[in-house]
């Protein structure tokens, strides 16, 4: 498991000249297709996790425990800092369908039928001997389904002085969004990774401090406009 830390930057037709202009090297173009999932009334979600499926691959970002990467105790941290978001990355499927089953089973609220089959999801994978990528009936008994989906096609650059990648993604929706980030292996100091995004945000020039929006934020603001005003309300976007 890592974390990721990550700022993201509002992009331009400039913003790969600008790259390059500092040093940063495109190291791939690529295109995924991401499908998110969660249950009908947004338990996941409003857990701040985000579970999603990625060229076949199961993926599942949730809050890190700590505030700051240091150990800050003051709750204050630099200006910069507060612009950057940290994820835990779990991509073990066995250790998504437990993390998932732990948050859906103690928010079940539609009785005993519903949350029975939460219960029993892992057990029963446990003794099939692990569960495969291609079974998703683990999705149904969990009462998951698909709530976004959408393309991105996205362009990788390396600032290798600094150990960041930079992404330039747009999606299909019509959403184009920078993003510096920086994985850390779990355990390691988060710290020295938020001092590289920040120092990469000021070779890029970026001047706003205000947090930008990621492409799932436009997404459900423009189509699911309830899921997106619960979030908003529940403060996890
Ligand atoms: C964590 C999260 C979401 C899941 C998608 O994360 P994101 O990094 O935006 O997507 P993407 O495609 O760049 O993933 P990568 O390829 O880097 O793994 S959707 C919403 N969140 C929470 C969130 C937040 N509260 N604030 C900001 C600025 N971003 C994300």
């Amino acid at each position: 498991m890592s974390v990721e830390v990550e700022r993201k930057f509002v992009c331009d037709a400039d913003t790969q000249k600008t790259l390059e202009g500092i040093g940063a090297v495109c190291v791939s173009q690529r295109e995924f297709h991401d499908q998110y999932f969660d249950t009908p009334d947004f338990q996941l979600t409003l857990s701040d996790m985000w579970l999603r499926k990625r060229k076949g691959c199961w993926e599942l970002k949730c809050p890190t425990t700590t505030v700051c990467g240091s150990e800050d105790t003051s709750g204050e941290q630099p200006k910069g800092e507060a612009l950057c978001t940290r994820y835990k990355e779990i991509t073990n499927l066995p250790e998504i369908q437990q993390r998932v089953k732990e948050v859906v089973k103690h928010n079940c609220e539609e009785g005993e039928s519903a949350c029975q089959p939460a219960e029993k999801v892992i057990e029963e994978e446990g003794r099939s001997g692990g569960s495969s990528q291609e079974d998703e009936s683990w999705l149904s008994r969990l009462n998951l389904t698909c709530f976004a989906e959408f393309t991105t096609l996205r362009c990788s650059f390396t600032l290798e002085e600094e150990g960041v990648q930079i992404d330039l993604d747009q999606a299909d929706f019509g959403y184009h969004v920078g993003e510096i980030e920086v994985l850390v292996p779990e355990g390691e100091e988060v710290q020295s990774a938020l001092e590289r995004i920040e120092r990469t945000a000021r070779k890029l020039g970026l001047t706003g401090d205000q947090r930008v929006q990621g492409k799932m934020n436009i997404y459900l603001q423009r189509n699911c406009p309830e899921h997106y005003a619960k979030l908003l309300s529940a403060h996890v976007l």
